[in-house]
C-alpha cells in the first residue's frame, strides 16, 4: 500500500515566520507532528511519503504513486485543504482526513472518503480494521482520550529536516484549566496525559541521530500540567541527555503559574530551555473572570514574567481583546502591558469562537455568533462574535495596537526591556554557517534597506555595551520584528483592499 501524507500551505501569518524564515533559508517553522505520528501508527510494511506543501509542490505523479491520501489541518489552512482534497478527487485517489479542523467542520469537506477523527491512536486501529475487511466507514471518532505511553515516536526520517527552522516534539496532551475560550481542552481534555521520559529519549536520539542540532519546541498544550512527573522523570532525564552534546535549545507552552515555582523554572533552564509562551490574555481581571482564566487572576502578571524572564527564559505571550468585559480603553492596557513587559513576541487576537468550545456554544444560545465561521487565524483581525463592544471601535483599537507594539521605535524599545531582564541561556545550537549568513542577511535588508535601520543599529551597539552575551538573541528579535511588521503591513493593505471592494459594490 502506498501512502501520501499531505500538509496545506499555511498563509502568511503571524505565526508563518515567513519573513523571518527567509534570513535562515528555512521554508517553514515547523514539520506536520500530526502526519508524522500517523506515519508511525500505520503498518510498518506499508510506503510511506510525506509532501508538506509549505516546503515542497504536491505534484501530480505523487498523486498517482499514492493508493492513499492522508490529510491533516488546522483550521488555518481550510483553503489549501479544500483544493488539495479536491485534487485528489480528480486524480481519483481516496482521501483519509483528520486533525484539528475536521474534528470541528467534518461537514463541509463532502469530497473526502473517510474521516478519522480525534486522536489517531484510537480511531486509526479501527479504520484499518475495517480497511482491511474491505467494509471502511467514512467517519471514525471517539469521545475518549488515549494513554500516550504506547505512541510510537514520529517517523522524522520522513520530512526533510534541512528545510525546517525548529523540530516538534510532545511530552504531554490535555491541560487541567478550563479556558472558555480554549479549543485544546476540547480536543484533548483536561487530565494531562504523559509520556515516558524514555520515549522522549529515544524520540532526541532519534532526531540527534538524523543530524539535527537546532531548537526542538514541545509542542505540549500545557508543559507544566503534570508538575511531578516533570520534577522527577522528564526534567532530570533531559538534563542527562543534553551532556557531552552540541548544545539543543529547547522551547515549550505553560501557564502564568510556572512563576511561582522556582525550581521547576530552574530545571527547565537546566534542561535547555530558554522559552516559553504564556496565555496572558488581558491586564483586565473583569475579562480574565468571564472567560474562567481562573489561573491569571489575582496576580501581578507584570511581576510574574519579569521572574519568569529573570529565571532564565524568554517570555512569548498571546493576548486577547474582544471580551465582553473589555471597554475602549483595554486597547491601551494591552499596549502598556506589551511594552513594559518586555515581551518581544506578542500574538495578540481578536476573541474568535471556535466550534466545540465552551464560548461557541454561550454564543451560540445567545445569538452571537456571524454567520461567516472563524477563520481559524486569530491575529487576522477579524472575529465571528457579534461583540458587545461596537465593531468598528474593535477594529480600529485592534490595529492601533498591532501598529505601535510592532512599529520599529516601540518594538525595538521592548526588545531592550527584554534583553536588561533576560538571563542569558546555558545551552545554545552551535553557530552554523546559515547563522552567519542571516546576521550579514539582516544588516542589508534591516541595517541597510530597512526602514528600522536607526533601531537596529542602535540595538545592536547598546547589546554589545550592555549584554554583549545576548547578542545572537538581540539580531534575532530584530530579524522577528521585520516579520511581524510586514504581516501587520500585508493585514492592513488587505484590509484596505477589501473596504475599497465592498464601497465599489456599494456605488454599483
Ligand atoms: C505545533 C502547533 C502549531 C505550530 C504548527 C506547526 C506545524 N507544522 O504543525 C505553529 C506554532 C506554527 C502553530 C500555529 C498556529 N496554531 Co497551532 N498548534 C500547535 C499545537 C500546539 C501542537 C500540534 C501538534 O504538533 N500536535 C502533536 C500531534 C501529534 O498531534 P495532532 O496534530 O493533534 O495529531 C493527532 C490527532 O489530531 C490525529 N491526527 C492529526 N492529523 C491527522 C491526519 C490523519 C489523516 C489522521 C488519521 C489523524 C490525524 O492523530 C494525531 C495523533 O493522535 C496544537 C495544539 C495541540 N495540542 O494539538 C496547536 C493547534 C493545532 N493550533 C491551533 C491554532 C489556532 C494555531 C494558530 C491559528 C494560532 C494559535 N493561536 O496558535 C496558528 C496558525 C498557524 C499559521 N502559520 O498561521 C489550534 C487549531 C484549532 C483548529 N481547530 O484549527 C490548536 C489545536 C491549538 C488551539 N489553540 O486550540 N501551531
Ligand atoms: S491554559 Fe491554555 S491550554 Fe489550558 S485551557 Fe487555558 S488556554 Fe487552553
Amino acid at each position: 500500500m502506498n501512502i501520501l501524507l499531505v500538509y496545506p500551505k499555511f498563509p502568511d501569518t503571524f505565526w508563518s515566520f515567513k519573513h523571518a524564515l527567509k534570513f535562515i533559508r528555512k521554508k517553514a517553522s515547523l514539520p506536520p507532528l500530526g502526519l508524522l505520528t500517523v506515519a508511525a501508527l500505520l503498518p510498518s510494511e506499508w510506503n510511506k511519503r510525506l509532501v508538506d506543501v509549505n516546503v515542497t509542490k504536491l505534484r501530480d505523479r505523487d498523486l498517482a504513486w499514492a493508493d492513499y491520501v492522508f490529510v491533516s489541518a488546522m483550521t488555518v489552512q481550510r483553503d489549501s485543504a479544500h483544493q488539495i482534497i479536491s485534487r485528489c478527487k480528480q486524480a481519483g485517489v481516496k482521501t483519509v482526513a483528520g486533525g484539528p479542523i475536521f474534528v470541528s467542520e467534518y461537514e463541509q469537506f463532502e469530497e473526502v472518503d473517510h474521516f478519522v477523527l480525534n486522536e489517531a491512536e484510537i480511531t486509526l486501529p479501527l479504520f484499518l480494521a475495517d480497511l482491511e475487511r474491505g467494509q471502511a466507514r467514512r467517519i471514525y471518532e471517539t469521545s475518549e482520550f488515549p494513554e500516550i505511553q504506547k505512541t510510537p515516536a514520529p517517523m522524522w526520517e520522513l520530512a526533510d529536516l534541512k528545510r525546517y527552522a525548529t523540530m516538534s516534539i510532545q511530552f504531554s496532551r490535555g491541560c487541567p484549566f478550563d479556558c472558555e475560550f480554549c479549543n485544546v481542552t476540547a480536543l484533548f481534555g483536561h487530565k494531562p496525559r504523559v509520556k515516558t521520559a524514555g520515549q522522549i529519549v529515544a524520540e532526541l536520539d532519534g532526531l540527534y541521530a538524523l543530524g539535527w542540532r537546532d531548537k526542538v519546541f514541545f509542542v505540549d498544550d500545557n508543559f507544566i500540567g503534570n508538575k511531578r512527573a516533570l520534577k522527577t522523570e522528564l526534567l532530570p532525564a533531559l538534563i542527562e541527555w543534553q551532556k557531552g552534546k552540541d548544545g539543543i535549545p529547547l522551547h515549550t507552552e505553560v501557564s502564568i503559574n510556572l512563576a511561582d515555582d522556582e525550581e521547576l523554572m530552574q530545571l527547565m533552564v537546566d534542561a535547555g530551555f530558554d522559552t516559553v509562551f504564556i496565555g496572558i490574555e488581558t491586564p483586565n481581571e473583569d475579562s480574565l473572570a468571564e472567560c474562567s482564566k481562573i489561573q491569571n487572576k489575582n496576580r501581578n502578571l507584570l511581576k510574574d514574567v519579569k521572574r519568569i524572564q529573570r529565571a532564565g527564559l524568554e517570555v512569548q505571550g498571546g493576548f486577547i481583546v474582544g471580551f465582553d468585559s473589555d471597554t475602549p480603553s483595554i486597547f491601551q492596557r494591552q499596549i502598556d502591558f506589551i511594552q513594559q513587559s518586555g515581551i518581544v513576541t506578542a500574538m495578540v487576537g481578536l476573541l474568535q469562537a471556535i466550534p466545540g468550545t465552551r464560548l461557541y456554544e454561550r454564543l451560540k444560545r445567545e445569538g452571537r455568533l456571524r454567520e461567516e465561521g472563524p477563520t481559524g487565524d486569530n491575529v487576522d483581525g477579524t472575529t465571528n462574535i457579534i461583540s458587545r463592544m461596537n465593531l468598528d471601535t474593535l477594529h480600529d483599537g485592534y490595529k492601533r495596537i498591532m501598529e505601535q507594539i510592532y512599529s520599529p521605535k516601540q518594538y525595538y524599545e521592548r526588545v531592550r526591556t527584554f534583553l536588561r531582564e533576560y538571563k542569558p541561556p546555558k545551552i545554545k545550537s552551535p553557530l552554523d554557517f546559515q547563522h552567519v549568513l542571516a546576521f550579514f542577511r539582516s544588516i542589508v535588508y534591516l541595517g541597510i534597506l530597512g526602514k528600522e535601520r536607526f533601531y537596529y543599529w542602535r540595538l545592536l551597539l547598546w547589546t554589545l555595551f550592555h549584554r554583549p552575551k545576548l547578542f545572537s538573541e538581540a539580531v534575532t528579535c530584530a530579524i522577528y520584528g521585520y516579520h511581524f511588521r510586514k504581516v501587520c503591513e500585508l493585514r492592513i493593505v488587505d484590509e484596505r483592499t477589501v473596504l475599497a471592494k465592498r464601497t465599489r459594490r456599494r456605488k454599483r
